[in-house]
């Protein structure tokens, strides 16, 4: 075998392996972050810098409602360039019958409640008591600076019984995204 079949044969098998989803090399049974097609709720503006957001607070019963658009516990990690403009339309879907409030801080340690944001502008209204079931806010920011942070429900428990994602400012992507695993 001459040294270019050789090649070939190794440029097939990185084929079959990535066709299979199997990492050569790796473990096959990690769960994976999936970079899915962008989400309906996510409406990017590239030539003006600007992504909106509809972040619906208790979607649907995982994680007994204390979710963000259905993820929680760090779940959904959602990634936008820094010094892009982000809006967020905030919905709480009424389920679980609890308030709930949004805010960006800094990525560590879970409050209790609610607390200073991280980027100015980064929260709803009433970021403690939280919006009422069925009710909505809406607020824009600049994501800036680049680092990581977390998307957090402010009333009391709800963060650290789980309600929070993941949210990157970088300075290296071209273009939001939301992974989730
Ligand atoms: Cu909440």
């Amino acid at each position: 075998m001459n040294g270019r079949t050789i090649l070939w044969r190794l440029a097939w098998l990185a084929a079959c392996a990535g066709a299979l989803g199997i990492g050569v090399g790796g473990r096959t049974n990690a769960p994976q972050a999936r970079a899915a097609s962008p989400p309906s709720w996510m409406k990017v503006d590239a030539p003006h810098q600007r992504v909106s957001f509809t972040v619906t607070a208790a979607d649907g019963g995982a994680n007994g409602t204390l979710n963000f658009n259905g993820y929680a516990n760090g779940r959904m990690t959602v990634t936008v360039p820094a010094g892009w403009h982000v809006h967020i339309d905030f919905v709480n879907s009424g389920a679980g019958a609890l308030p709930h409030s949004f805010e960006v801080i800094r990525s560590g340690k879970i409050p209790t409640q609610g607390i200073p944001p991280a980027i100015p502008g980064a929260e709803s209204r009433d970021l403690i008591a939280g919006v009422p079931p069925m009710q909505k806010d809406a607020f824009d920011f600049t994501a800036a600076p680049a680092g990581q942070y977390l998307w957090l429900c402010g009333f009391p428990t709800h963060g650290t019984s789980g309600m929070w994602d993941r949210f990157v400012v970088s300075g290296s992507v071209k273009a939001p995204a939301v992974t989730v695993k």
